[in-house]
């Protein structure tokens, strides 16, 4: 135990060291982490930023751009060998297409490599000739976030609070009668713990597709990649009390729960997340508010838990990870502005901001720079104005997903104040009283790009700007 604890912060000083010293003598690289929970947006932000930084006619807000000291932007092969290829061609030929569509759902880690010739600025800049300068963008599910809160607890202290999470979910009853059911001191039968396994994955699964954003850890299990059906992921929680003892299915369940922990875990940590310089954070912050009051409620804590990841001394394994190191700046993204007229935008990133907040601070007292902004990756809307009831409605237009149709949509006044939207989801309200908000779903638009041009989007440049602007 001590002997891992050691060797995986040696692992990282080493590794950490090597990184400066080929920053110093060769390429500097960034890290970039993209994350957020299920259909966030994390493949199109990808897919649109590597288009608009190939193409950067849309960039003007990225600063090294807009002096003209970008060079050059090309694809490389990505130095992680063993992580899957970003599918970039692929997402991107899905929102280019005549008939663009959305990509696909990814679900897995991912990597992909832009390097960009840039010349020095400032002094410099008479002195030095160009640099390249690698950007290493990761895409990773933030629901494997989740899974730190685990590390510092046993299997009953997970066991009898998920549990009690469940019971207050109708489509949680299935599993949570068999789940009661069973003798936890009886022998370990697998066939029971495959089958509770199985109905404890197919709850997440639901509250996943109904959009819930309630998310339950273990994040593997909804995103199993190569380790579906193996030991790791079949244990689910039952009600324990006592200490448990051998050959039970008590001890079963807590063996491959501990294993889960130091087998998928502690590798993604140590392995992914802690060599990562700059975060963005995506979070469809529309869709819950759509949702419901219930629905904001479980996505402000979905947010707190993702966000503490960042706080290194809240986790001694975290801690020794980081030692020496940091996520240096996050930004967290209010995806799919385009939904909204450029007038609610200020609105977005307010409830963005507030929706943070108390991560943000913790954040900063951290060392980590941090912002919150309204971006739209891949704009599918225009915008317009509608006379309604004697009233002009800021309006967006677009092409709907469900049957192609060109249509003109108001979602709803988003309040001044987020407190007016937070307020109610803290105090546990059933929906919001005083307004009704929508979301419809655009089909990407067909795009004519001009040369030099990357696709439509909203702040993209920003962001990027805040995100790795200062190392370009
Ligand atoms: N209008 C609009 N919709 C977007 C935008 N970005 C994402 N979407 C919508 O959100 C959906 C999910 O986007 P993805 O980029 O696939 O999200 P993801 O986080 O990679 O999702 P998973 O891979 O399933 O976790 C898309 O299919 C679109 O419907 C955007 O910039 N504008
Ligand atoms: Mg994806």
């Amino acid at each position: 135990m001590v002997i891992a604890t050691l060797a995986d912060g040696v692992a990282r000083r080493v590794d950490s060291l090597g990184g400066r010293i080929s920053e110093t003598l060769f390429e500097p690289v960034i890290r970039l982490g993209v994350t957020g929970l299920a259909r966030s947006g994390k493949t199109v932000f990808i897919t649109s930023l590597v288009a608009n930084l190939l193409d950067r006619g849309r960039m003007p807000g990225l600063v090294a751009q807009q002096e003209g000291r970008i060079e050059a932007a090309f694809l490389q092969p990505q130095p992680d060998m063993t992580v899957p290829r970003f599918d970039y061609e692929t997402h991107l030929a899905a929102l280019t297409a005549p008939e663009p569509h959305w990509p696909e759902s990814t679900r897995m880690i991912s990597e992909l490599r832009l390097s960009l010739r840039v010349r020095p600025a400032g002094l410099l800049a008479g002195l030095q000739g160009p640099r390249t300068v690698h950007l290493d963008i990761v895409d990773y599910p933030g629901e494997w976030l989740l899974d730190l809160g685990l590390l510092d607890r046993s299997y009953r202290d997970w066991a009898q609070d998920t549990l009690s999470r469940l019971e207050r979910r109708a489509d949680a009853r299935g599993f949570i009668e068999r789940a009661r059911a069973a003798d936890p001191d009886a022998p370990h039968d697998e066939g029971l713990a495959q089958d509770l396994a199985r109905r404890f994955t197919a709850y997440l699964a639901s509250a996943r597709d109904s959009g819930s954003y309630d998310c339950i850890p273990p994040g593997r299990f909804l995103l199993p990649g190569d380790l579906e059906g193996s030991p790791v992921l079949t244990f689910a929680p039952i009600p324990v009390v006592a200490p448990s003892r051998r050959g039970t299915l008590h001890r079963e369940m807590e063996r491959r729960y501990e294993a889960y922990k130091s087998r998928v875990i502690k590798p993604f940590f140590r392995d992914h997340f802690s060599r990562i310089d700059r975060q963005v954070v995506l979070v469809d912050a529309l869709s819950a508010i759509h949702a419901g009051p219930r629905a904001m409620d479980d996505l402000d804590r979905a947010m707190a838990s993702i966000l503490s990841a960042f706080r290194p001394g809240r986790n001694a394994f975290l801690s020794q990870l980081w030692r020496g190191k940091r996520v240096e700046r996050i930004l967290f993204a209010a995806t799919k502005a385009d939904h909204l007229h450029h007038e609610q935008h200020d609105r977005l990133s307010a409830i963005m901001a507030a929706l943070t907040r108390g991560a943000r601070d913790r954040a900063q007292f951290a060392g980590a720079e941090t912002a919150a902004m309204a971006i739209a990756a891949l704009r599918a809307t225009t915008e317009e104005v509608r006379p309604h009831a004697g009233r002009d409605l800021p309006c967006v237009r677009g092409r709907l997903l469900r049957d192609g149709r060109q249509a003109a949509f108001y979602p709803g006044d988003l309040p001044e104040d987020p407190a007016r939207l937070l307020g109610p989801a803290r105090e546990g309200a059933e929906t919001w009283l005083d307004a009704e908000y929508e979301v419809m779903r655009f089909a990407p638009a067909r795009l004519t790009l001009a040369p030099g041009d990357g696709p439509p989007h909203i702040r993209l440049d920003r962001a990027a700007q805040f995100l790795f602007g200062d190392r370009l």
